[in-house]
């Protein structure tokens, strides 16, 4: 391969550590690159270049280029909570790598397959290997140690250090991303590696197959399916069985065959029916017991990271606790706890469908108890729901959230959508009042690091059919933490509409209320002073519009809006992004 003084290199054609790691992507099953460059990146970029110009382009991931790094990763997360394939994420040295941000603890919390890609600085300094510095920027862009910078935040991180076999690196790191807890992993590789001339070589990536689904013993299926069919007052909290939708039927299943009310704890996924009768509710920063989960004898957790808040609301002290989880101990969080007889990292689609056929075929129940606990759970989950329907109207000419959610549901009722939630201090009420049923159908970051809906909507719409409508339901301090101005250009760029609905506060409620809840009769609360307040007050929606052509509306009058979200959800249907800014009482 030629190799010319001054770090240049290689000639039209050639084929390289670069040009083998793309294909190892696509070969993977990687359908995108969510990309960011820079200096360390020409390898990549002529790659790109090459293959289009012989024709080639599908042999590697299409590219989707993004202003800010945080619109990368929260596209590239939602495009895998869609379809559960993990996607590439290329950044810059440790300056782009910084700029991921809070967004690797979504990813990481809400169990996201994803391979991040970062370059590195030159480690050669007088043009001794193709690749070598030649620019003033890599002598200061070396980073200290930027496998660092993420570790605490992936599964796994390696360093190329050639180009030989880099197939089997990007393979194996796909392999730990996939499999159960999924996460995220970064691979970094200098720009002389990247640059390092190839044969071009092939590997199967069928030899790196993710983990299988890990099933509970023939004991403890027996025990949680004998304590379930013994329970008085039997529960099962969950958070995110439904990141796996085909979970959800068969959830429904045990919970209809012995009646088991189920409760979603901050959920970011549907995991049951939230119409269904056995449905008892929603829950999120509880300030109050639940009942339900307090007249428990025996609860059923599966897949959750927070089944409830101790501090006000706990199971009694005597009832039964089994945890059935993918990752039931949860290494990576320094304090979690859940009082449980039994923990089972298993597969909860897998796990619940041993218990299923247990209660079908062999363990007894008293069928008289079950139907009268169906009758009273069910009027139980009517009467709340009728209280919850009375909260749908304007309250002193304003809009509430609650009568936002019900247009906003009403809107979206019988059409295929997608809805993304972040809406922070109104996730009880868009969840309360939403009631999403379709498994796949409601998507929130799984972590709490805000911004994710602004990259998210695009993931979200790539990754799904062409029909779907993406909706974004988002505070307005969320909506700017998400880079607007990146998201929305992306958005136009690559053809992917959606419609974002601002829960406009001007501020952000959340760190107010968690003041409150502390510090109830101190200085702050006396003097209604926090800094919160996003006077004066910026056009949000505007942003989406200069950014990326987005319709752009702001709504005060409670009967204007329904007819303002029609309107939006047509422009969406008509192939462009709709922002509409919806004012709620001020924060
Ligand atoms: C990246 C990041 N920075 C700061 C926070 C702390 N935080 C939590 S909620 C919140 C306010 C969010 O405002 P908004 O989206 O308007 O929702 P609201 O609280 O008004 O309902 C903030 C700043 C965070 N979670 N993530
Ligand atoms: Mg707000």
């Amino acid at each position: 391969m030629p190799v010319a003084a001054g770090g240049q290199a290689s000639t039209a054609g050639s084929y390289t550590t670069s040009a083998a790691f793309l294909e190892a992507l696509a070969e993977a099953g990687v359908s995108y690159v969510f990309g960011n460059f820079g200096s360390d990146h020409p390898g990549l970029i002529e790659a790109y270049a090459q293959a289009k110009a012989a024709g080639r382009q599908d042999a590697y991931p299409k590219l989707i280029i993004c202003p800010h790094e945080m619109v990368a990763l929260s596209a590239a997360h939602a495009y895998a909570s869609v379809t559960r394939q993990p996607q590439a994420v290329v950044v810059h040295v440790g300056d782009g790598t910084q700029n991921l941000g809070g967004e690797m603890n979504n990813a990481l919390r809400g169990l996201i397959p994803v391979l991040i890609f970062a370059g590195a600085s030159p480690y050669t300094l007088e043009g001794e290997l193709p690749g070598s510095r030649n620019e003033w920027i890599h002598w200061i862009q070396d980073a200290r140690d930027q496998r660092g910078i993420l570790r605490g935040f992936v599964k796994y991180d390696n360093e190329i250090r050639t180009g030989r076999n880099v197939k089997q690196l990007v393979f194996r790191a796909l392999q730990i991303a996939r499999s159960d807890p999924a996460g995220p992993v970064h691979l970094v590789g200098a720009r002389e590696v990247m640059e390092e001339p190839l044969e071009p070589y092939t590997v199967d990536p069928a030899q790196f197959p993710p983990v299988e689904p890990a099933a509970l013993t023939a004991g403890l299926s027996r025990e949680i399916a004998t304590a379930l069919a013994g329970a008085r007052h039997p529960l099962i909290v969950t958070s995110y069985l439904g990141r796996n939708p085909d979970a959800v039927p068969v959830l429904t299943e045990l919970a209809e065959l012995l009646a088991i009310p189920v409760l979603e704890s901050a959920a970011f996924c549907v995991n049951f029916p939230g119409d269904h009768p056995l449905h008892c509710g929603y829950q999120f920063t509880t300030t109050e017991q639940n009942p339900v989960l307090a007249q428990a004898d025996v609860i059923l957790v599966v897949d959750s990271h927070v089944p409830w808040i101790p501090t006000n609301n706990r199971p009694a002290p005597d009832a039964t606790i089994y945890v059935v989880d993918v990752d039931p101990l949860r290494p990576t969080v320094p304090m979690w706890q859940i009082p449980a007889r039994r923990l089972a990292a298993a597969d909860s689609k897998v796990a619940l469908g041993q218990i299923v056929s247990l209660l079908r075929d062999e363990i007894l129940f008293e069928a008289g108890e079950v139907e009268v606990r169906r009758v009273q759970v069910s009027a139980a989950s009517h009467a709340r729901r009728a209280a919850l329907d009375a909260l749908e109207r304007p309250q002193d000419g304003a809009i509430t959230p609650q009568y936002l959610t019900a247009c906003v549901r009403d809107l979206l009722a019988g059409t295929d959508s997608l809805v993304l939630t972040e809406a922070i201090t109104s996730y009880q009420v868009v969840a309360d009042h939403l009631r999403p049923s379709v498994p796949g159908s409601y998507l929130g970051s799984g972590g709490g690091s805000l911004g994710w809906t602004g990259g998210g909507a695009v993931g979200a719409k790539l990754a799904s059919p062409p029909e779907r409508t993406v909706v974004s339901l988002v505070g307005d301090g969320s909506y700017l933490f998400g880079v607007p101005s990146s998201a929305q250009w992306v958005a136009r760029r690559y053809d992917a509409p959606s419609l974002t609905v601002i829960y406009d506060n001007r501020g952000w409620a959340a760190p107010k209320f968690s003041t409150l809840r502390v510090h109830g009769q101190g200085a702050a609360a006396a003097a209604d002073d926090f800094p919160v307040s996003f006077e004066p007050e910026a056009d949000l929606p505007a942003i989406a519009a200069a950014a990326g052509g987005a319709y752009a509306a702001t709504v005060d009058d409670p009967d204007e809006l329904p007819g303002i979200l029609k309107d939006a959800l047509a422009v969406v249907r008509g192939g462009r992004s709709a922002v509409i800014s919806v004012h709620l009482p001020p924060v």
